[in-house]
C-alpha cells in the first residue's frame, strides 16, 4: 500500500448524475484517484465494507475499474463485488447493490454522453439503497476533492476481470460476477414473462436497438433467451468502447435506423432503444413515437397490469420539467403526486419511504422502487407487459390515453455546446423578470405564475435551490429553462414547452405546429437566439 501525495482539482464538482469530463481529463494523473478517494474520505463506513462495481464499457471503464479495485483494497474495503468485463448496466448495479446488501457502488458511464478516447467518461456514487446519493453527500465529496492533499492505492497486478469467480488485493476479496443474471431474474420476477413470450410467439414483432452500448447482452438474455424473440429482432446489440461512434442517446437524432424502420411500411409491432449505461428508454409503435412524459403517464396508469404491480401503486413522481400528464393519471387515482429537481437522486427518499411507487423523466427515463434508479429495460417490458395483458397496440394506447385524460403536447429544445456565459445570461434575464410577469399577456397567452423552482425534500426537509425557472401561463402552457448539469463542453441551454388539450379538445396536431406560439414567447422573454445568436436548437425532442 502507497500513499501517494496529490494536489487538488477545483472541478470535481458532481453534476445531476455524478462527475462527468471528457476522457482527456480522467486521464490526467491523479485525477480519477483525487475523487475515488475523495470518496472513501467522506464515507468512512466504506472501510470494512462491501463495494460494487462497473460501469457501461466506455473507453477507459476497464482502467478506471482496476484503479478503483487498487484504491478500495487500500482504503480497507472487505470485498468488491465487480461485474464480468467490468460491465454493470446503471440499474442492474442498483439491483446488485440491494440484493447483497452492500454498502455503496461506483457505477462508471457518461450515459447518454459519446464515447472513445475523445468522448467523455463519467463516475458516479450510489449508497446502500442502491440509488445516486443526496446533494449533501455530493456536496460533501466535492469540499473533499478541493483539499484532498493524497491518495492510498495499492501496487497490484491487473485483476482479471473476464472470468466469473474468486479474486482478492492483500486481504480485500474480490468476487467477479455475471452481470445479467439477478437482473434478468428481477425482471422476471416484476413482469408477466409467459404472457410476453405468447405474444411473441404468436408473431408479434418488436426491434430494440441497443446502440452498441451496455444493454446488449441484457436484451440477449431477456428478449432473446427468455421471452423467444428471434436474433435478428436485436439491433447494435454488442457493447464497444466508442459505441460504433455514434452518442448512446435514445432518439429520433441518433437512433436514426431504429426510427426509420418503426416509421416504414416494414415496421414491426414494436420498437425501443436504451442508452449507454442502461437506464433510459424510449418506445415506439408502428408509425408511433411514444413520448417519455407520456410514457411515463401511461405505466403509471397501466402498471395494475403488471405481475409485480397488482397491487396498484403508492404514488407517483416526475422531474420538474417532465410534462404533467401524470398529475393527471394521479389525481383519477387518488395517490400523491410529486415535482421533483432534475436528476434521479431526488427520487430516492420518496422511494425508501414509499410514497411513491413509479417515477420518470421528460428525458427519457422512468423507473419504479424495484431499483433506485431509472430503468430502460424495466420500461420497454412493462409496454410488452401492458400491451400483451390489454391485447392494444402501442398506437390504440396512446389514443386511448389521450381519450381519457387529454394530452400534454410536449417539446424539449436543447442549445448545446452554447457560451456558458451567454447561457447564464439568458437565465438572469428571466429570472430579473420573474416579479413583474404575472398577469402580462404574449401572444394571447396570460402568464399566471412565474418562479425559480425550489424543491423542499417532503422526507428529510432538505431544501434544492435554483433548479430551473418556471412560467406558467392561464390556459395551462407553459415553458421551462434550466441549465443542463451533464454536458462537458460549454454549457447546454434547456428549454422545455408545454400545452394542454382536453379530451374534447383536437388530440391528433402536429406537436411542433402546436407549440410554436410557445416557443416564440419563450425567446421573447429570455432572448434565446438573439442573446445566443442561433437561429435554432441543435436538438429537438
Ligand atoms: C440529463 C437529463 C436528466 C437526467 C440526467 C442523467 O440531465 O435532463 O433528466 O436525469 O441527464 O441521465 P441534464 O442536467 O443534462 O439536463 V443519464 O441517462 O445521463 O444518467
Ligand atoms: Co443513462
Amino acid at each position: 500500500m502507497r500513499t501517494v501525495s496529490t494536489v487538488p482539482f477545483t472541478d470535481q464538482k458532481p453534476g445531476t448524475s455524478g462527475l462527468r469530463k471528457q476522457v482527456k481529463t480522467f486521464q490526467k494523473p491523479g485525477y480519477l484517484e483525487n475523487f475515488v478517494q475523495s470518496i472513501f474520505d467522506s464515507l468512512p463506513e466504506l472501510s470494512g465494507g462491501t463495494l460494487v462495481i462497473g460501469g457501461d464499457g466506455r473507453f477507459f471503464n476497464d482502467k478506471a475499474i482496476q484503479t478503483i479495485l487498487s484504491m478500495a483494497a487500500a482504503n480497507g474495503v472487505k470485498k468488491a463485488l465487480v461485474g464480468q468485463s467490468g460491465l454493470l448496466s446503471t440499474p442492474a448495479a442498483s439491483c446488485v447493490i440491494r440484493k447483497y446488501g452492500a454498502d455503496g457502488g461506483f457505477v462508471l458511464s457518461a450515459s447518454h454522453n459519446p464515447g472513445g478516447p475523445n468522448g467523455d467518461f463519467g463516475i458516479k456514487y450510489n449508497g446502500k439503497n442502491g440509488g445516486p446519493v443526496v446533494e449533501s453527500v455530493t456536496e460533501k465529496i466535492f469540499a473533499r476533492s478541493k483539499v484532498i492533499e493524497s491518495y492510498k492505492i495499492t501496487d497490484n497486478d491487473d485483476v482479471n476481470l473476464e472470468k466469473a469467480g474468486l479474486d482478492r488485493i492483500d486481504s480485500m476479496q474480490i468476487e467477479i460476477f455475471n452481470s445479467v443474471t439477478d437482473y434478468a431474474n428481477m425482471m422476471e420476477g416484476l413482469f408477466d414473462f409467459d404472457a410476453i413470450r405468447r405474444m411473441f410467439a404468436s408473431g408479434f414483432e418488436i426491434c430494440f436497438d441497443a446502440m452498441h452500448a451496455i444493454t446488449g447482452p441484457y436484451a440477449k438474455e431477456i428478449f432473446v433467451k427468455r421471452l423467444g424473440t428471434s436474433a435478428g429482432s436485436l439491433m447494435n446489440a454488442v457493447p464497444l468502447p466508442d459505441f460504433g461512434g455514434g452518442h448512446p442517446d435514445p432518439g429520433p437524432t441518433y437512433a436514426k435506423e431504429l426510427f426509420a424502420k418503426m416509421f416504414s411500411d416494414k415496421a414491426p409491432n414494436f420498437g425501443a432503444c436504451s442508452d449507454g449505461d442502461g437506464d433510459r428508454n424510449i418506445v415506439l409503435g408502428k408509425n408511433t413515437y411514444v413520448s417519455p412524459s407520456d410514457s411515463l403517464a401511461i405505466i403509471t396508469a397501466n402498471a395494475h397490469l403488471a405481475k409485480g404491480y397488482k397491487k396498484g401503486i403508492a404514488g407517483v413522481a416526475r422531474s420538474m420539467p417532465t410534462s404533467r400528464a401524470a398529475d393527471r393519471v394521479a389525481e383519477k387515482l387518488g395517490i400523491e403526486c410529486f415535482e421533483t429537481p432534475t436528476g434521479w437522486k431526488f427520487f430516492g427518499n420518496l422511494l425508501d419511504a414509499g410514497r411513491i411507487t413509479i417515477c420518470g423523466e421528460e428525458s427519457a427515463g422512468a423507473g419504479s422502487d424495484h431499483v433506485r434508479e431509472k430503468d430502460g429495460l424495466w420500461a420497454i417490458l412493462m409496454w410488452l407487459n401492458i400491451i400483451a395483458v390489454s391485447g392494444k397496440s402501442v398506437e390504440d394506447i396512446l389514443k386511448d390515453h389521450w381519450q381519457e385524460f387529454g394530452r400534454n403536447y410536449y417539446a424539449r429544445h436543447d442549445y448545446e455546446s452554447v457560451d456558458k456565459i451567454k447561457a447564464e445570461k439568458i437565465m438572469r434575464t428571466v429570472e430579473q423578470q420573474l416579479a413583474e410577469l404575472p398577469g402580462k399577456s404574449f401572444h394571447g397567452e396570460t402568464i399566471l405564475k412565474a418562479d425559480s423552482f425550489a424543491y423542499t425534500d417532503p422526507i428529510d426537509g432538505s431544501v434544492s435551490k435554483n433548479q430551473g425557472m418556471r412560467i406558467d401561463f392561464e390556459s395551462g402552457s407553459r415553458f421551462v429553462l434550466r441549465l443542463s448539469g451533464t454536458g462537458t463542453v460549454g454549457a447546454t441551454l434547456r428549454v422545455y414547452l408545454e400545452k394542454y388539450v382536453p379530451p374534447t379538445g383536437d388530440l391528433a396536431q402536429d406537436t411542433h405546429k402546436t407549440l410554436a406560439d410557445l416557443d416564440l414567447i419563450a425567446n421573447e422573454i429570455a432572448k434565446i437566439k438573439s442573446t445566443l445568436e442561433r437561429e435554432s436548437p441543435s436538438v429537438i425532442s
